[in-house]
């Protein structure tokens, strides 16, 4: 059983967003409160895994957290000869999905490494997913990050992509702000938690247009760019180099 989130739940001043072991500890529970569509990008990343994880390579989970999208990949693909590498830079989240992926039996090689995301020493792979974990990098780095993986996935490869979008279109983007924040009143949260994790979540978060999604990914070299799922101003992406 996962604990329910309330971290946001009482007064408190405004600090920056962080993956601690506070956060870690309510994930599932904040997680599937706060994204529309989430349990259903989780079950669809492992059903598009089957179409795209090839044989004697290798899927990385970037920013896995506790490993929601590598437990629907093993739990869908059917090939059994290939090896899931889950990065996270939080101590926290990677302590957790440790254990938690040992809650699960599975013949497919699994590692876990506490690392930035940014740095790390890729090796070629057949598919990469990158749930709402872009969003937290600076831009910069975003353009540095999609070229280096368009580089390591194998051709017929893909990367699975996705992010909370922002909106040029004013009417629009208060629109689904607006029913973004009814979503998560509807999953039990006040307007007071709402708030108060907007506030922190303020300049750690930076959402885009899907304009600028498109464009960033062209750049990196992707051709084939379609969304597979939207749910408000959530959106997943697939790209097939
Ligand atoms: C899921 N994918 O459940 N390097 C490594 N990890 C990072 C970096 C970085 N530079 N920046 C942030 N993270 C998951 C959900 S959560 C999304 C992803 C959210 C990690 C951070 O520690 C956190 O675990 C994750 O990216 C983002 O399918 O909370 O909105």
């Amino acid at each position: 059983m996962t604990k329910s989130d309330a971290l946001f739940s009482t007064p408190r001043k405004t600090a920056a967003f962080k993956f601690d072991h506070k956060v870690a500890e309510v994930f599932p529970d904040m997680i599937s409160r706060s994204v529309p569509g989430y349990n259903d990008i989780i079950q669809g990343i492992g059903s598009l895994a089957n179409q795209f994880v090839q044989e004697n390579s290798i899927v990385y989970d970037l920013g896995c957290s506790l490993g929601a999208a590598t437990l629907s990949i093993r739990e869908q693909v059917e090939t059994e000869n290939y090896e899931i590498i889950g990065i996270d830079n939080s101590q926290a989240m990677v302590e957790r999905c440790q254990q938690h992926l040992c809650a699960f039996r599975s013949p497919i090689k699994t590692t876990i490494c506490q690392a930035d995301i940014l740095d790390f020493d890729y090796r070629k792979a057949s598919l990469i997913v990158i749930n709402f974990t872009l969003q937290f990098l600076d831009k910069p780095s975003r353009s540095t990050l999609l070229k280096r993986l368009y580089e390591v996935l194998q051709p017929g490869g893909a990367l699975i992509l996705s992010e909370k979008l922002a909106f040029n279109d004013k009417e629009i983007n208060q629109l689904f702000t607006q029913q973004h924040h009814l979503f998560k009143k509807q999953n039990g949260y006040s307007d007071l938690e709402i708030s108060q994790k907007r506030a922190a979540l303020e300049n750690v978060l930076i959402p885009e247009t899907l304009e600028e999604h498109h464009s960033r990914l062209n750049e990196a070299g992707f051709a084939h760019i379609h969304s597979w799922f939207q749910q408000l101003n959530f959106v997943s992406l697939i790209t097939i180099k």
